[in-house]
Formats: C-alpha cells, structure tokens, sequence
C-alpha cells in the first residue's frame, strides 16, 4: 500500500484523480488531499469517507509515497520539490516542471522507460500533446516521421471551470434573445457560436503558449529533439474533448490500411474509421472515455509520403488526470516506488 497526497484536490483534476484512484483500484493506504489556503477546510469524499482538506506546506508531505499535483503551476514550482525531499514520487500535471532536463515527461504507452532516470519529480504533458503522441508513436514505430503539421480545436474545460460558466451563460444570453457579441471575461472575444483562433497566450513570436508547449513536449517525448512540428491552436464552444487535425509526412508512403492497423494494436488508441457511415470521433465520443480516438485516416493529396489524421481525446480524463495515475501505475509495475 502507498501513501498518496494530492495537491489541488478540490479542483476538476484533483477531483477526477481521486475518482480514478478508486475506481482503478491503486493501492492508496492513506490518502491526504491538499490545496491552497484558499481550499483547505473543505472536504473530498474518498472510498465512501469524507476526508478534511489540509493546507499544502512543504511539511505537509511527511510519510507520503506518491504526490499528485493537480493545482497551479506557481504551488507546483514551489512545493514539488519539497515533496521529493521528504521522499516521495511526484507526478505533476502542471507545465512548471516538463521540459526540465532531469524531469521525465511521460505517457506511459509511449515513453514508459524515460520514468528510470526519475529524481523524485515526473511530469506528466499538456491534453493536446497527450492526445497528439498517443498516435504519433505508433505511426514512428512503422515509419520514421519526418514532419508534423497541427490544427488543434480545445474544448474550454482546458482553460478551466470559469470558462465552462462563460460558456454556459453566453448560451442562455443568446436564447434569451441577446444580440451582438456576449459579454466576456475569460475569453478576449465571445466562445458561443464561435472559434477563437488562439489558445492560452501569445507570446513574442505570435505563437501562443499552447502552441510552443505542444511542439516542445512532443519533441521531448517521442525522443526526437529535431522533429519538425508545427501548428495552431485554437479554442471551440465544446465542454469536454479536444480535437486535433494533423497532416503527418513519413520518410516512406504509409497506406491508411498500415496506418490504422498499427494505431488499431497501440494501447490505448480506438481507431473510429469509416466516414462514408458517418463514422469518425468527435469530442462527445471521447468526452468521459480514457481512450484517443483517431479516424479520418486518409492520404494527403500533395504528398504520398503524408497521412491526414483526425484525433479526439478527453482532455480532463487521458489529458490529464488518467495520465497521472498510468503513471503512477506504471512506476509500480515497473517497481520504482
Ligand atoms: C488548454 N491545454 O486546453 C490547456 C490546458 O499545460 O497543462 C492545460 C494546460 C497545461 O487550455
């Protein structure tokens, strides 16, 4: 049995991790939720117990084995640490930690060796890198990918619960009969009936932080620091699911039929393929599922070494909180905690 913290566990992360952690049966003897000042008091139910919400301190990790952080990238920087000092494994969801050299960043299908050189912090990637490597890494284990070109479409659950009530309330201001653009805050322009052609920051080359994320972590975890990937993010009025469309060039031509049949063999990816039926994965397909779901396999018209793809994930479940616990079952299976 291990003893498990979870820091944030008040949040839609934290709160699906506990979830995840009893419904897959992970050895937790005792269990310590955590969060900031702001949170602690309050109660999280865990196997059927109602149990107190501690302040996260750097003291506060004493006797743990397993540390989960679900919270902000700010409690993460300045608490994981701690955490590995007091001996536990850290998994942590937060970007603060994931292209730090000695910081693994870890999908279990795809990269589970990389857990070895652990020194007491993991991370685990952004939703959409998470999604995009899940089909990447079959397709590089049948022909090597010279090029990966991007176009995310992000559910506003990525951005966080204020934004699914900005949502919500944009909705009912417009079936109530309001007009022009609807009032907002946590979006720069109004998401309801609309596409945002950005996600998260911009930053000084006019990418945003969304994008700079999604190539570096994909680089970093499928091992291929000189991979070109390129892209654009951008935000879609969907609660839960993010959709990738992605062109992938080989260095040979891969059919559709080799393509689906490896992506069909790779844990964790569900090929959804025949859109003559109208079959192929949208976000409500994946929303509440662990699986990446791929289908729109089909050649690019321009390059006969290319492959368009269509991916779908659940950007809170494989996006983010199963992933935290793969890896924590990946780090007992392989007896490194
Ligand atoms: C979004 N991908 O959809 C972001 C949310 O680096 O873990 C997750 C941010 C991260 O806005």
């Amino acid at each position: 049995m291990k003893n498990v913290a979870v820091v944030g566990a008040t949040g839609a992360v934290g709160q699906e991790l506990l979830s995840l952690l009893e419904a897959r049966n992970f050895p937790v003897g005792r269990l310590l939720p955590l969060a900031s000042s702001r949170s602690a008091g309050s109660t999280v139910s865990f196997r059927g117990e109602r149990l107190m919400v501690q302040e996260a301190t750097p003291e506060a990790f004493a006797g743990m084995d397993l540390v989960f952080f679900a919270a902000t990238g700010l409690l993460s920087r300045e608490l994981a640490p701690a955490a590995a000092r007091a001996g536990a494994v850290v998994i942590d969801k937060s970007s603060t930690w994931r292209m730090d050299p000695e910081v693994p960043l870890v999908v279990p299908e795809v990269n589970p060796e990389d857990l070895r050189r652990h020194k007491g912090i993991i991370a685990s990637p952004n939703c959409t890198t998470i999604g995009l490597v899940m089909a990447l890494k079959p397709l590089h284990d049948l022909a090597r990918i010279t090029r990966v070109i991007v176009t995310t479409m992000q559910a506003v659950s990525g951005t966080g619960k204020e934004a699914i009530e900005e949502l919500e309330q944009q909705v009912r201001a417009w079936t109530e009969g309001h007009r022009g653009e609807l009032p907002h805050t946590v979006y720069k322009r109004q998401i309801a009936f609309n596409v945002l052609p950005y996600a998260e920051t911009f930053t000084e080359n006019l990418y945003t932080t969304e994008e700079m994320k999604l190539s570096a972590e994909t680089r970093k975890i499928m091992g291929l620091p000189d991979l070109p990937v390129t892209m654009t993010c951008t935000r879609v009025p969907v609660f839960v699911g993010h959709s990738e469309s992605v062109l992938v060039e080989f260095e040979r031509k891969v059919t559709p039929a080799e393509a689906r049949e490896a992506l069909s063999r790779f844990p964790g990816v569900r090929v959804v393929d025949d859109p003559l039926q109208f079959v192929f994965p949208t976000a409500i397909d994946a929303a509440g599922t662990d699986d990446t779901l791929v289908g729109r396999i089909r050649e690019d018209l321009t390059n006969e070494k290319g492959l368009w793809l269509w991916i779908v994930s659940d950007n809170l479940r494989k996006g983010a909180a199963t992933n935290a616990v793969q890896i924590a079952e990946k780090l007992l299976e392989m007896q490194l905690i």
